[in-house]
């Protein structure tokens, strides 16, 4: 399956929307604007964007906790202001504010994340279900890390996924570390789509730094998905040039991670990667680059104003949030 040009600069506007998006989250965190901690998607972004991209906004998605959802939400078409003033604190934030990591927007699809490394898989098993009730052709794409492919939840889950044909893509965006821990110490395979033949599916692996493999592939699972042929698995082989979570030290098994290491994995900068492509292939020129550029930087600042205007909560709000009669 082959993108479009339209879809080719929506998607690369997109990619530079998630990652200015995601460097202001790590700026605005430092400055003390952030309520909430932030797991940068700074390197990964590809993987959520492209993915994302082939959804319909009807269509659910469990966002991974690296990048928080916004490279999924850039992705899907969704507002990324309210997503920020969540993480703010501020009562024009998604969730008005009470939640800061947890920012949904189910308009979209999106019913926000949990913090507990694989709970996305029953829940999409859950969506997956409603959605094929529901007889419309939704699908679900279920986006966690490697290291959470070693929960049983994912089994329990895969498993009931393939015997009830479920419409969802097991979406693995593999950066190769877990925490602190590299991904070859946790797993005795190669690639974690190797473990979707075990439940009769499909699984690929695509280069997740390149944002298009990324989208091509997941529109070959979500065809499969929408006709009713059931689960597929996508995994994405991508980086991460931040620490696992701002603030925190860079360990790799309690040593820094090798900086050397990290300035070599730049090299395959995705948003790099793609202007390469665009401008090998005629669809884009700098120019054109440049405006996008400073469109998103015009987005990014009107979003910071928005986030330092917008009042916090009154602490009655949680009355009804938390509570129902
Ligand atoms: C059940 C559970 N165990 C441990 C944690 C702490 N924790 C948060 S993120 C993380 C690593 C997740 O790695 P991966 O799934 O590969 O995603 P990545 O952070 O690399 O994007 C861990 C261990 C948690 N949140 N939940
Ligand atoms: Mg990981």
């Amino acid at each position: 399956m082959k993108l479009k040009k339209k879809d080719l600069v929506k998607l690369y506007r997109n990619l530079v929307r998630a990652r200015k998006f995601d460097q202001a989250s790590i700026r605005m965190l430092g400055e003390g604007k952030f309520t909430s901690f932030f797991h940068s998607a700074y390197g990964g972004e590809a993987p959520g964007v492209g993915g994302a991209t082939c959804l319909r906004k009807d269509d659910y998605i469990y966002v991974h906790h690296r990048g928080h959802g916004l490279p999924h939400a850039a992705g899907k078409g969704a507002e990324l202001v309210p997503l920020m003033a969540e993480h703010c604190g501020k009562v024009t934030g998604s969730c008005k504010g009470i939640t800061g990591f947890h920012a949904c927007d189910p308009e979209n699809g999106i019913f926000g994340a949990g913090g507990t490394i694989g709970s996305a898989f029953p829940v999409s098993v859950g969506w997956g279900l409603a959605a094929k009730k529901a007889g419309k052709g939704q699908v679900v794409l279920c986006c966690f890390g490697d290291s959470s492919a070693g929960r049983g939840t994912m089994h329990e889950a895969m498993n009931m996924a393939m015997n009830w044909k479920l419409p969802i893509i097991w979406f693995c965006e593999n950066n190769g570390m877990g925490q602190f821990v590299p991904i070859k110490d946790a797993f005795p395979m190669e690639d974690i789509a190797s473990m979707a033949g075990a439940y009769g599916m499909p699984g690929v692996v695509v280069d997740g730094q390149d944002v298009v493999a990324v989208a091509e592939a997941v529109m070959v699972a979500v065809e499969r998905a929408r006709k009713g042929k059931g689960p597929s698995m996508v995994e994405c082989k991508c980086l991460r040039f931040r620490s696992h979570v701002e603030g925190a030290p860079d360990w790799m098994h309690g040593e820094i991670r090798s900086p050397e290491e990290v300035e070599k994995m730049k090299k395959r900068d995705p948003v790099v990667l793609f202007q390469k492509k665009l401008l090998k292939q005629d669809i884009l020129t700098k120019k054109e680059m440049e405006k996008i550029d400073k469109e998103i930087d015009a987005e990014v600042e009107a979003m910071e104003k928005h986030c330092e205007e917008s009042p916090y909560p009154e602490p009655s709000i949680l009355e009804n949030a938390l509570y129902a009669d």
